[in-house]
């Protein structure tokens, strides 16, 4: 099979809604199963930063992966795909403190450290990174994963969130406050910022179901790419748009940071993430993996509006 054919704008939407609900059932599973063992405030804290809405687009692509290479879906992916997005909530609540990027406004509502204050929103995204890495072996095992998948899956999770991936690409972010980066700077620091946990989203999904390396490695790519491209759109976003439209503060310009739009200017930031979005259909289609949705939804990162 070959991916010669692109989902229409209309059958995406509809796909993202169903796989969102699923997404968001499982979350609430995980964060209800959290909250028994936590103090209320905590919890509460918690809940606010998990299930505050959100494109939910890390969970999507690690189910969407699972199912081009199952041919379906089942309940069990939703729980791994949600460990990602307990990584993700953690990470947003933690970089709108004010020790980092100081935020009230995250997905149209106050920031959780507005609401619970900041000891308590630290307190809630330390104990979302444990839980995540539980969460992510326990949908393995039940998907029917052998051991040494869930642990190679669990190890994709926490490698792309640590100091190789997602926190190391914070440090550089946050030196960043302090010096101007060039281009090639930029793409490594978002590489790993944002595109390490797009990327093992994938890779996530594609190893649980059991997928063969070629495959694994071109979900690999297909998620550098839309990852690259998902950034570039949130700086020409941050130029473009109000804290209104976008639910959040436009942050990097704002603290002098370079971004996409800073370096390039903005048609060529656009262009730039067109060019990473076509990168990403090309990854799958010369691996011979017909995925609709996912060539849609390379589109849809470049095109969105918030
Ligand atoms: C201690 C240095 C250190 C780090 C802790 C705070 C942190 C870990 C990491 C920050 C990572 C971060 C904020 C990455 C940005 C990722 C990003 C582009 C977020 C926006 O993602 P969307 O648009 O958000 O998918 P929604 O709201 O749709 O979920």
């Amino acid at each position: 099979m070959t991916l010669r054919v692109e989902a229409g704008a209309d059958a995406l939407a509809a796909y993202l809604d169903t796989e969102r609900q699923a997404v968001e059932a499982a979350l609430l599973r995980a964060v209800d199963a959290l909250a028994a063992a936590l103090p209320s405030d905590v919890a509460a804290a918690v809940r606010h930063g998990v299930m505050g809405g959100g494109k939910r687009l890390r969970p999507v692509l690690c189910a969407s992966a699972y199912a081009a290479c199952r041919g379906g879906t089942r309940a069990a992916v939703y729980d791994l795909s949600a460990s990602i997005e307990l990584i993700h909530a953690y990470s947003l609540m933690h970089d709108d403190l004010p020790c980092m990027d100081d935020a009230d406004l995250r997905r149209g509502r106050p920031t959780t450290h507005k609401e619970h204050g900041e000891a308590v929103t630290m307190r809630a995204g330390a104990a979302l990174i444990p839980m995540a890495a539980l969460q992510a072996l326990a949908a393995c095992e039940r998907l029917g994963c052998e051991p040494e998948v869930s642990k190679a899956v669990t190890a994709v999770l926490l490698r792309a969130a640590g100091a190789g991936g997602m926190v190391g690409g914070q440090w550089v972010d946050l030196e960043g406050e302090e010096m101007s980066f060039g281009p090639a700077d930029l793409d490594d620091l978002h590489r790993r910022k944002t595109g390490a946990l797009l990327a093992a989203s994938l890779e996530m999904g594609a190893l649980a179901a059991g997928a063969e390396e070629p495959v694994v490695d071109a979900f690999r790519a297909y998620g550098r790419a839309i990852g690259l491209a998902f950034q570039i759109v949130d700086d020409v976003l941050d130029a473009t748009q109000s804290a209104e439209t976008l639910g959040k503060n436009p942050s990097d310009a704002a603290h002098g940071k370079s971004t996409y739009v800073s370096l390039h200017g903005l048609d060529e930031a656009r262009r730039r993430a067109r060019a990473e979005s076509d990168r990403a259909v090309a990854a799958l289609t010369e691996a011979d993996i017909a995925a609709p949705m996912l060539a849609a939804l390379a589109r849809f990162v470049v095109e969105r509006q918030s």
